[in-house]
């Protein structure tokens, strides 16, 4: 999709720092940090949001939570960590491009703001 930010990051038009790329998933530094270790894990393809059918492809998600579970292991977060998707308005998310947070790096509190 033209506008979309993390489509253009995805094509490499807006540069990042990637911490993984493959042909369906891409994962790189959010801009915004809110852990020590934030980092975004992004499918290729432009899904809208979690609420959308199109997030339901098991090979994407599966392609995603794979990409996950390997940088867990590569940034060393064997002592935990968390995965958040933000999804739609009350949700708080800002990118309409399918999205998972993984923080790590600090001790995470709940409840969540
Ligand atoms: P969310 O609010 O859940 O949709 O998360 C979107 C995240 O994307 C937010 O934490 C900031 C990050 N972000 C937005 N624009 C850019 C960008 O141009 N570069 C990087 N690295 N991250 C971005």
């Amino acid at each position: 999709m033209t506008d979309c930010i993390f489509c253009k990051i995805a094509q490499g038009i807006i540069p990042v720092t990637f911490v993984h790329q493959d042909e369906k998933v891409v994962a790189f530094k959010d801009l915004n940090p809110q852990a020590p270790i934030h980092v975004l894990v992004v499918s290729r393809v432009h899904i809208p949001a979690l609420t959308v059918p199109e997030a339901s492809d098991p090979k994407v998600l599966g392609a995603i939570f794979n990409v996950i579970r390997q940088l867990a292991v590569s940034l060393r977060l064997e002592h935990g960590f968390r995965v958040v998707a933000n999804c739609g308005p009350e949700g708080g998310q800002s990118v309409p491009h399918l999205h998972f947070h993984l923080l790590g790096g600090r001790q995470m509190n709940w409840p969540p703001g």
